[in-house]
């Protein structure tokens, strides 16, 4: 907080810079922008510690300009990320849950053979003690495709607009772009979005997303972190050609891909986390 006081009596007094060195050096009577693009590159460099680079957000000297959130449910027929894929379930948004729901998903048995555990399914940060995922049964086996349904009980009555579970995909040979990760877990390699339940009441969506590739073309990269970092700021957008429920989602699939450390919240720690991926070449 003392750090922040001290770059905002810095900025109240008309200082302006011309690069992030310029925080914590000289004064300049030259005036540049600084943008998301400068304080990440300074970051990634390592002229710029996290926490500066932290401070230059929190009092909102970074400029940037809005972004349109991708649809949720586009995926790539060309690429294919190499960081780990998961399997969202995401609920309607205002889903009230009451008792235990059975909740069926499928997966090409091309890239899982055996029956994933209750273990294996990811609750949602924001559903640790509202719901837990009981069990994980086999259902029909039909062209190759596996159903699998989970039992999900919520001990008292919750609504939350987050995904209730993920599940990591397993990478195989089969698996050759985005669009494969979308049609083998679809009933008959169809991609689908829907997931069924036993309470047609309730639906929820599936999101197959590839963790840090915000912008969903198929990689991690700088674009990734810097839209993440965008994000922070407030700057993330749904897109007006978008239907309410559409946006609902596609916000939601930016968040849970966004989510690097698996916080449940979309912060500074994943914008530096992301970097990870591109500077390991992973
Ligand atoms: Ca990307
Ligand atoms: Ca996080």
């Amino acid at each position: 907080m003392q750090k922040i006081k001290k770059l905002v009596s810095v900025l109240a007094a008309g200082v302006m810079l011309t690069s992030m060195a310029g925080l914590s050096a000289n004064a300049t009577d030259e005036t540049t922008a600084v943008t998301m693009e400068s304080v990440l590159e300074e970051l990634n460099a390592g002229t710029l510690t996290i926490e500066q680079a932290e401070e230059m957000l929190s009092v909102g000297q970074v400029r940037s300009a809005p972004f349109y959130y991708v649809p949720y449910d586009t995926y790539l027929e060309n690429a294919l990320s190499t960081s780990p894929h998961y399997l969202a379930v995401v609920p309607k948004q205002g889903t009230t849950f009451e008792s235990s729901l059975n909740i069926s998903f499928y997966l090409n048995a091309n890239i899982v053979e055996s029956t994933p555990t209750a273990s294996n399914l990811i609750l949602g940060k924001r559903y640790v003690g509202h719901a837990s995922v009981k069990s994980v049964t086999p259902g029909k086996n039909s062209n190759g495709y596996r159903e699998f349904i989970a039992n999900v009980s919520f001990p008292e009555k919750c609504s939350i607009d987050y995904a209730l579970f993920t599940y990591e995909l397993p990478f195989s040979n089969a698996i050759a772009s985005e669009y494969d990760f979308d049609r083998y877990t679809s009933w008959r390699g169809i991609p689908s979005s829907d997931i069924y339940t036993g309470d047609d009441s309730i639906t929820f969506k599936k999101c197959v997303y590839s963790m840090g590739d915000v912008d969903r073309d198929g990689d991690v990269d700088k674009d990734d972190q810097q839209k993440i970092g965008d994000f922070v700021v407030g700057l993330g957008r749904n897109d007006p050609n978008r239907t309410t429920e559409e946006s609902y989602y596609d916000a939601m699939a930016f968040r849970l891909a966004a989510d690097i450390d698996g916080s449940g919240m979309v912060e500074f720690s994943d914008v530096v986390a992301v970097t990870k991926y591109f500077n390991n070449g992973k």
